[in-house]
């Protein structure tokens, strides 16, 4: 990693977009209903959306537009439509990315928590540091109780986030809490930053009553509308394609709204490995060509379960993807959550400059931890290497040198912290423990508003066999029991 390097975007282009364009919303309705509307018309009939078509065509930058020049004899640049500014040359020159220097990784502290440009400093409040503080190690505490409550077989499924505290911590802290959200599966910290509590938390992971989800999710599978996050998907990288979609309606409504209305980006979070999936290329390249308000946070651990990132690619991580889709990028330090912070802050404003474009920010940050708790990580890498990396560099020590620098850390605080969270994170885990199980209905309930007859057939088909073998299939810690099913059938359609 490149120390003290100042925090400069790669930028493939400058887009010449005009500024603010005002049209009044076509729709009222909720946030909901606009979104998949104004997304689903946009792409299919952009004739509805006269004005924001409109706007669309005005906007249209140069590079965009011009799909019909041609060279002319003594250009000295080629005019192909496809490559724009690229000069002729008789030199035949193989392009070798690996001559090229490696993307810069940017960071605001040292691994002894030292401020390297003392001048610019953390940009960070002492209060706001400590709340950082004490949320990466409630994290931390909460990720250790659960992985041992799997173990003990108390819960079915769990996933860590250690050595990553600081990339979700740190980029939550960064937005705005309207922002919409898309996670992959260990940016617990996300949701904690934006204050999903521990009985949610705990509620979701016990699959109980509470549960926003009611139960229909694995584990660790979070969402929550109220503080903007949607619902995590087991099936990897198809949160990218959304997140765009997202992105294209929100800058409709942002385009569409006051100057003085609050703009809103998409944020979506994905491991590297995530980055090998198709998903993830198609993503990129439409919120490159649609110019949407996104950024993209790739979460490089260095591992996709077993595979690690040497069987992955050979280019230069996943920030040098970003220049190939014309998408300003950046490359942070992830153990540093100061750097996380100010890469973030500045993705999110760029992102909504020229009416909307996509940033990629890839974050770098070992995974201390096994992949899920239905892995072992020392069946394919060295006990030494995850020692290694734990002593040398971490989100929370680093940050936690940088308190004790500050005199506004020690010992007794963290023993105090320590014992304050665990307490809170057993109890909320002994309310949620013991709950009931949400209704057996649930598994058919809102799919569709009625029943439909092979829905009812499915049904009454487990309902009998549930009847037929209450030994085998004991329903009595889900509310409602079997006669949850009756209750459904009794809906008339
Ligand atoms: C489409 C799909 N293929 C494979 C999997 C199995 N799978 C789950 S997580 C994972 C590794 C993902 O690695 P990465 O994106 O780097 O995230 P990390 O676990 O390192 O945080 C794989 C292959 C899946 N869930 N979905
Ligand atoms: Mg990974």
């Amino acid at each position: 990693m490149t120390p003290d390097v100042p925090l400069v975007c790669i930028t493939p282009h400058i887009s010449p977009w005009p500024a603010v364009f005002h049209v009044k919303p076509p729709f009222k309705m909720s946030l909901r209903s606009r979104y998949s509307r104004i997304c689903h018309d946009a792409f299919r009939r952009p004739s509805i959306y006269a004005n924001v078509s409109q706007i669309t065509r005005k906007a249209t930058p140069a590079w965009q537009t011009c799909r019909s020049v041609a060279s002319t004899p003594n250009a000295q640049k080629v005019l192909f439509p496809g490559a724009l500014n690229s000069e002729f040359t008789d030199t035949l020159e193989v392009l070798r990315p690996s001559n090229n220097k490696a993307i810069p990784t940017y960071r605001v502290l040292d691994q002894y928590g030292e401020v390297i440009n003392k001048e610019i400093g953390v940009e960070t409040e002492d209060g706001e540091a400590l709340e950082l503080y004490k949320n990466m190690v409630c994290l931390s505490i909460m990720d250790l109780i659960m992985f041992e409550a799997q173990r003990q077989g108390r819960l079915s499924f769990y996933m860590v986030s250690a050595g990553e505290e600081g990339i979700a911590i740190g980029s939550a802290s960064a937005l705005n809490p309207t922002d919409v959200i898309f996670c992959q599966y260990r940016e617990t910290g996300v949701y904690m930053q934006r204050g999903f509590t521990l009985d949610q938390f705990m509620n979701q992971l016990f699959a109980n009553t509470k549960d926003i989800g009611l139960g229909r999710n694995m584990p660790v599978h979070y969402g929550t509308e109220k503080l903007h996050i949607h619902t995590i998907s087991s099936t990897l990288a198809t949160q990218i394609p959304h997140a765009a979609g997202a992105a294209y309606a929100l800058k409709m409504q942002n385009m569409t709204q006051s100057p003085d209305a609050e703009k809103r980006i998409v944020v979506c979070y994905f491991g590297e490995g995530a980055a090998s999936e198709g998903d993830f290329h198609a993503a990129l390249n439409i919120a490159a060509t649609r110019q949407v308000p996104a950024v993209f946070v790739c979460r490089n651990n260095g591992y996709a379960i077993s595979t690690p990132t040497s069987d992955q690619y050979r280019g230069d991580g996943i920030a040098s993807r970003g220049a190939g889709y014309g998408i300003p990028t950046l490359r942070v330090d992830g153990n540093d959550i100061f750097a996380v912070r100010r890469a973030t802050k500045q993705a999110r404003k760029l992102a909504l400059e020229n009416d909307g474009q996509p940033v990629l920010i890839e974050m770098m940050a070992y995974r201390v931890g096994h992949h899920s708790t239905s892995d072992d990580s020392f069946a394919y890498r060295q006990k030494i290497e995850v020692e290694d990396w734990k002593r040398r560099d971490n989100p929370i020590t680093r940050l936690r040198k940088w308190l004790e620098g500050r005199n506004l850390w020690d010992e007794d605080k963290e023993r105090e912290l320590r014992s304050r969270k665990r307490k809170e994170v057993l109890s909320a885990f002994d309310r949620a423990e013991k709950l009931k199980k949400p209704a057996i209905k649930n598994a058919f309930a809102d799919v569709w508003e009625d029943l439909t007859e092979e829905q009812r057939s499915h049904v009454e088909e487990m309902r009998d066999i549930l009847k037929r073998y209450p030994k085998e299939y004991d329903v009595d810690h889900h509310e409602g029991g079997v006669e949850s099913l009756d209750e459904l059938l009794a809906k008339k359609s």
